[in-house]
């Protein structure tokens, strides 16, 4: 039978699922769907239900380890904090603080993960990790274009007539969005898809446009072109409420349809179907993170923005260019629980670089790494290097619940509580406003202790404890604490389970934009540099790079797995343990590739193992192997993947990657 109780999915997922936990015998035994969450309403992904075996599993790590002659070996509590403690002291004395790297990506979307700065802050301030692999690029565009990246509420899309997906592998990644879809197309709205995969979206589409990665920019500036020659544009919107369409314009005139087309590997009829599209709206537009993974990756989300601006499907009910919504998270006072003014010294690695900036650092070298709620070894790009940075360095600790390929170069494990174990409120700033809340559920196996514990425990031997001096429900209602004028507070969402946040439904609709000027901005004035959309293209590409082309011909996709959340479920899972390489027909003909064949995907950077599988309508000359996969199953596929940032110095280069490919036995 059982005890259901209410819960919420901690994972990094657009969705931010509400949950409905059974316990028994104080274990959790099955994880389903809150009926009542207004936009999940009961339904969650086979990751969500997985959350179980991630509690459960008795791989997890109970006991902290300490790494001696190469080899783990149990410790105490009190041994190891008192270790660790003692050598942040002496860095910091030998050093300065900033001696210390604190590597993280957001594998928990708890709003008290955030203490970890808190602690970092109080401690005099470390080196830092900027940017984000996932999203930095796309984000960074949509602030210089909006001031900031915001999308509409789910339900909106019931007031556009058109949808257009890209770049988004919605049926996977974003499950809610897929029924919202499905229930918009049946209610007259039609669906388009562009996309370099025939994807499981594609498939219910009425329009699927195959792109040739990195070059959607070329299919936006395509549209465009057609909308001005149709007269389609909304000159209202670009006269009033924007600055620097001239531009744009200056930008259109300088190249054919002809060239946008071959650049592109697009038809020019379908640049003038999707003048139709924009230009007859409202149009939504879903971006995913598919086309800003590249090294032009910024200017791609800057154009594709510029077409839904001057389409005038900025601001209007059933419209907008959703990408990120950061109204979710700046709803929280997240100052207040991590004490940016407490620090004294600062340094940044973008998180792209992060390897090859440990190893280079000398002013202070970096002496520890401390890693919170990620597996660099695993997501970050270049894996070679990111193991040779960590094998590097004197002390790392990382706090984890299982022995992943970061944990397994530490020199300490501090083992941590899962989701269930611990009371929190779950948001994303990605996708609806909705944040969700969770009591701890049960106890924890071992020794396992909460990130918080561990963060008190050491501020204590440092001599600032006053500063967690807190309990959880006093920490949580110091980052609900601007939402109290709102009616929002923290018994109020313990009754109700979720609570929308005051975020706009249609934002932008006061056509009063967060950038300088205060209008939407088609050439940026945000920085020094000329802030005008451009003509670019990929990194590793025939126009910036024909001789590795030849060496190189295929481009290499890393997308999001079906089944896991990253790495967080290949070990619990024994089909995703190997690798599948996903290729293209063509590549299939080219190499004399049948489905199964044993091949060696590699570049300059590493090699990857894996069995072929044959993508049906995929663009030409493509490779995809999901990405999360653990070096005992066969490896990540950033083995692969390039460490370079993208233009605007904030998102990854993840997708922007050359390979080839041969039979090995
Ligand atoms: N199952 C599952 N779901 C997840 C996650 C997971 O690990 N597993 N992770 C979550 C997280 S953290 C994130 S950030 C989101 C990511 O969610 P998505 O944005 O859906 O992530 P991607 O896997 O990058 O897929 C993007 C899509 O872009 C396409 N694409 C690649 N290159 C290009 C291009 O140049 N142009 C165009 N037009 N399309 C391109 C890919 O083929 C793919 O269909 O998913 C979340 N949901
Ligand atoms: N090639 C390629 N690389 C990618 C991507 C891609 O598409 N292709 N996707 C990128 C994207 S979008 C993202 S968001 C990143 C994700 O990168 P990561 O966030 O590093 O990946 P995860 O596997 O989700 O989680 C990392 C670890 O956090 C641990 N963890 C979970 N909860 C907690 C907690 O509460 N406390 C602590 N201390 N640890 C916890 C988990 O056990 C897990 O081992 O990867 C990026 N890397
Ligand atoms: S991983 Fe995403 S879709 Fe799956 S249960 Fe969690 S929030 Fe929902
Ligand atoms: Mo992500």
């Amino acid at each position: 039978m059982g005890n259901i109780v209410k819960s919420a999915c901690p994972l990094n997922c657009w969705d931010s699922c509400g949950f409905n936990v059974t316990i028994e015998d104080g274990n959790i035994k099955r994880v389903e769907g809150d009926p009542h969450h207004p936009i999940t309403k009961g339904k969650i992904c086979g990751r969500g239900r997985m959350l179980e075996a991630r509690t459960n599993s008795d791989q997890r790590i109970t006991h902290p380890l300490k790494k001696v002659d190469g080899e783990f070996h149990p410790i105490s509590w009190k041994q190891a904090l008192d270790e660790i403690a003692e050598k942040l002291s002496e860095i910091k004395k030998a050093y300065g603080p900033t001696a210390v790297f604190h590597s993280h990506d957001y594998a928990n979307s708890g709003l008290l993960v955030n203490l970890d700065k808190r602690f970092f802050n109080n401690y005099g301030g470390v080196t830092e990790v900027i940017g984000s692999l996932c999203w930095g690029s796309g984000i960074e565009a949509q602030k210089w274009d909006f001031g900031d990246s915001y999308s509409h509420a789910p339900e909106d899309i019931f007031n556009s007539k058109h949808i257009v997906i890209w770049g988004r592998n919605v049926a996977r990644t974003n499950m809610h969005l897929y029924e919202y879809l499905q229930k918009a197309k049946a209610a007259g709205a039609t669906l388009t898809v562009i996309d370099p995969i025939y994807n499981a979206t594609a498939k219910i589409a009425d329009r699927y446009i195959s792109v040739k990665p990195g070059m959607d920019s070329f299919l936006a500036l395509g549209i465009m072109k057609e909308i001005l020659r149709l007269q389609l544009e909304d000159r209202l919107f670009i006269k009033n409420y924007s600055v620097g369409f001239e531009d744009v314009e200056d930008l259109l005139a300088s190249i054919s349809l002809e060239e946008l087309s071959q650049f592109a590997e697009v038809p020019i009829e379908v640049f003038t179907d999707l003048a139709k599209i924009y230009g007859n709206g409202p149009t939504m537009t879903y971006l995913g993170l598919g086309m800003q993974r590249y090294e032009n990756g910024g200017n791609t989300i800057r154009t594709i923005d510029a077409l839904i601006a001057m389409s005038g499907n900025v601001g209007v009910p059933g419209g907008g260019a959703n990408y990120g919504n950061l109204q979710v998270g700046q709803s929280f006072n997240i100052e207040s629980l991590t004490m940016p003014h407490r620090r004294q010294e600062s340094r940044q690695f973008t998180m792209m670089k992060q390897a090859e900036e440990v190893l280079k650092a000398n002013e202070p070298p970096i002496k520890m790494i401390v890693v919170t709620c990620g597996n660099p070894l695993t997501q970050v790009p270049d894996t070679n290097l990111v193991k040779q940075a960590f094998e590097s360095v004197e002390t790392v600790v990382v706090l984890e619940q299982y022995m992943t390929d970061t944990a397994a170069v530490a020199d300490y494990i501090l083992p941590v509580k899962t989701s269930f174990e611990v009371e929190d409120i779950y948001y994303a700033s990605m996708y609806h406003g909705y944040m969700n809340y969770s009591a701890a559920l049960v106890e924890a196996p071992g020794e396992a202790q909460s990130d918080l514990w561990i963060w008190t425990e050491l501020s204590k031997r440092l001599g600032f404890g006053e500063v967690f001096d807190f309990t959880r429900e006093e920490f949580l209602e110091m980052g609900l604490a601007d939402l109290n004028v709102h009616g929002i507070s923290l018994s109020k969402l313990k009754q109700e389970h979720h609570l929308l946040l005051p975020v706009k439904k249609v934002p932008w609709e006061d056509k009063v934009f967060k950038t300088p000027s205060g209008k939407y901005e088609f050439t940026a004035s945000r920085l020094d540099q000329e802030g005008k959309i451009s003509l670019s293209y990929p990194r590793e590409s025939s126009v910036n790079n024909p001789v590795l082309v030849e060496k190189y011909p295929y481009t290499l996709l890393s997308l999001h797995p079906m089944r896991s959340n990253h790495s967080q479920h290949y070990h619990l899972i024994a089909g995703l343990q190997q690798n599948r390489v996903e290729v293209s027909e063509d590549v299939a003909l080219e190499k004399n590739l049948s489905e199964n064949d044993r091949v060696r995907v590699y570049n300059d950077r590493g090699q990857v193992i894996g069995h072929v599988k044959i993508m049906k309508r995929a663009h030409p000359k493509t490779i995809n192997i999901d990405e999360g996969n653990w070096s005992q199953f066969g490896g990540t596929v950033n083995l692969l993947t390039s460490n370079e940032p993208s233009d605007n110095g904030l998102g990854s280069i993840l997708y922007d990657c050359l390979v080839n490919i041969e039979k090995w036995s």
